[in-house]
């Protein structure tokens, strides 16, 4: 009989795992930037093969900076199922902006930690770097993996990411030191990037995962809907083009997605805003002459064509809702819902 499973793909901002988990269904589904903190939901998608199904779940990047107290909440929290307001030290050692203290850093958090229970298989996704040393964001992790209050019994295979980046040598001793920090089921190095290691990983994957029958159809590959990744496209190219000038504080909302016969074909109308908390963030992303909102437009439009594979006609606006990221109703509006996580 097949296999079927769930996998959490976790780890700390910006270390590869919404790559991974392109490359790992051979589709870009999921947004990646340099940036940390670009996923900000869970998102699910779906690898089937002959060998079965595996349900993927890519998280926000687990923020906390190693301090035990954090732990122990987020153990705590794990227990009773609630999120908790998150304290002032929360960035601490982290190295990371203000948005962990925000109500939409809780709903990452809670996000990322939700799934550790539920999944057949957790990934814990590390970035091969200079030095043998586990980083304290990565050692919360561990810790929260391990702490008896949490109980989470899921098996965890430690995954080695990056490793085009750095010489073989330092990848041994890498692996060293984390195999003495925990008993992983496996250690598997790979490259999202270049694809190194998919084959050993999705192998092991199937190994451990239990006999079933497939949750969804096998051409399913996720079950997110249209217009939710036309605005992650759209929140993608605003975070790439616009480096670091205009921080986390944006969401794009879809206002209206309309298909229609065209003389060529069908077309896609689409009108998207992008959310902004400041005037000056406004000014930013419109650019002079509206270049900046001009070259947003037309990369996305490219990446939401080869997506829907339609003719896209795309209208995008700027807005300013000041502290969206810490009212819970615009939160919601935006697609971050608490309750989807709650259950
Ligand atoms: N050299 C190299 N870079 C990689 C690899 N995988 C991912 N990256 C880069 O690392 C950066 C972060 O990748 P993401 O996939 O967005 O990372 P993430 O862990 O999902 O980040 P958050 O969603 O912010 O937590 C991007 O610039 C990727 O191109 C890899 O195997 N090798
Ligand atoms: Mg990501």
């Amino acid at each position: 009989m097949a296999k079927a499973g769930f996998v959490t793909i976790i780890g700390k901002p910006n270390v590869g795992k919404s790559t991974l988990m392109n490359t790992l269904i051979g589709q870009k589904l999921a947004i990646t930037s340099y940036r940390p903190q670009t996923t900000r939901k869970q998102m699910r998608t779906v690898y089937t093969d002959e060998r079965g199904q595996i349900v993927f779940l890519d998280t926000p990047g687990m923020l906390r900076g190693g301090s035990e107290d954090l732990t122990a909440r987020a153990a705590a929290r794990l227990a009773d199922g609630t999120p908790s307001k998150l304290p002032p030290s929360f960035a601490k050692g982290a190295g990371i902006s203000d948005l962990c203290r925000t109500k939409l850093g809780g709903y990452m958090e809670l996000a990322a930690e939700s799934t550790l229970k539920e999944a057949d298989l957790i990934l814990l996704l590390v970035e091969a770097g200079n030095g043998a040393i586990i980083r304290p964001q990565d050692q919360a992790v561990l810790d929260l993996l391990n702490s008896p209050e949490a109980g989470i019994r899921t098996p965890v295979f430690l995954v080695i990411n990056k490793i085009d980046a750095v010489k073989k040598t330092r990848i041994l001793e890498y692996i060293e030191t984390y195999r003495k920090a925990f008993p992983f089921r496996e250690i598997i190095p790979v490259s999202a990037r270049t694809g190194k290691g998919r084959e050993e990983l999705l192998s092991a994957i199937f190994q451990i995962l239990p006999e079933g029958e497939p949750f969804y159809d096998e051409d399913t590959v996720t079950d997110e809907k249209e217009r939710d990744i036309v605005a992650e496209i759209i929140r993608e190219k605003t975070l790439r083009l616009l480096q670091d000038e205009v921080p986390h504080g944006i969401a794009v909302l879809v206002d209206s997605m309309k298909y229609r016969e065209g003389r060529n074909g069908t077309i896609c109308d689409i009108s998207a805003s992008i959310i902004t908390e400041k005037d000056s963030h406004k000014g930013i992303i419109i650019g002079r002459n509206g270049e900046m909102l001009k070259k947003i437009g037309t990369a996305a439009r490219t990446d939401i064509e080869n997506l829907i594979d339609t003719h896209v006609n795309l209208k995008l606006w700027v807005k300013v809702r000041r502290d969206w990221r810490d009212k819970e109703s615009d939160l919601s509006a935006y697609g971050y819902r608490f309750k989807d996580l709650r259950t």
